[in-house]
């Protein structure tokens, strides 16, 4: 395996396979699409996947789309063996995706001005409203576990970590959820997690509603 991952130290869903790549200690070379610094590889990344979501990952040449599927493919092991286990891991992965970054992207974009000079305010307060649906579930769900989805670190953290780092940044976590909370600076602590914020503290100007003082 010759792995390559094309994604920005910024992005969200960049982070959920670089976690995965770290935490198995996995040889690869990172091909940073940020802006302008590094057009070739912006160049080759369009190339391979027209669609121009990232990450990408390229492995001796093939392309693999969508974050959850590149973790699967460079770390298995984040993936329980028990059926069971291995069920709550991907629902968790869904719906920190679906549930929390999708709303939390909706908000990000409302505030991007090459996307709009004037926020859709209807669609922020609904994507706050979905915000504040998730929040109670998965203050339910985490109760009593050490990582999403039990004892064991999976995919389902890879994807837990950005959607509730993020999320905490454009709609506040309440006191209220303590468990949630807490789940969040723990992931947040954990050395693979640890190191992609550090990677990305650079680019925070970047963040349209301006990144708080803090994590
Ligand atoms: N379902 C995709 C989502 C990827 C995604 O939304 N990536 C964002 C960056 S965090 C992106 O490509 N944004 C640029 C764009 O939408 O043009 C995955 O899991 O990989």
């Amino acid at each position: 395996m010759s792995l390559e991952l094309f994604g920005h130290p910024f992005s969200s869903y960049t982070w959920k396979p670089l976690i995965a790549l770290y935490e198995t200690d996995t040889p690869f070379t990172f091909r940073n699409i940020s802006g302008d610094e590094y057009p070739e590889n912006e160049a080759e990344f369009l190339a391979a996947w027209p669609v121009g979501k990232f990450p990408l990952l390229v492995d001796d040449g093939v392309p693999i789309m969508e974050s959850s599927v590149i973790i699967e493919h460079v770390a298995p092991a984040l993936i329980p063996d028990d059926r069971d286990i291995a069920e709550e891991v991907r629902l968790l992965d869904r719906i920190f995706d679906n549930h929390v970054m999708t709303p939390v992207q909706a908000i990000v974009a409302e505030h991007l001005p090459f996307i709009t000079q004037t926020p859709d305010e209807a669609r922020i307060t609904r994507a706050r409203a979905a915000l504040d649906k998730i929040y109670p579930w998965l203050e339910e769900r985490l109760t009593g576990r050490q990582w999403a989805a039990g004892d064991s670190f999976t995919l389902a953290d890879c994807a837990g970590a950005p959607a509730l780092f993020y999320a905490d940044w454009v709609h506040r976590i309440a006191d209220d959820f303590a468990t949630l909370k807490a789940y969040r600076s723990r992931v947040l602590a954990r050395p693979s997690v640890a190191r992609v914020v550090d990677e990305a503290r650079p680019y925070r100007k970047l963040f349209p509603l301006g990144a708080p003082d803090r994590d």
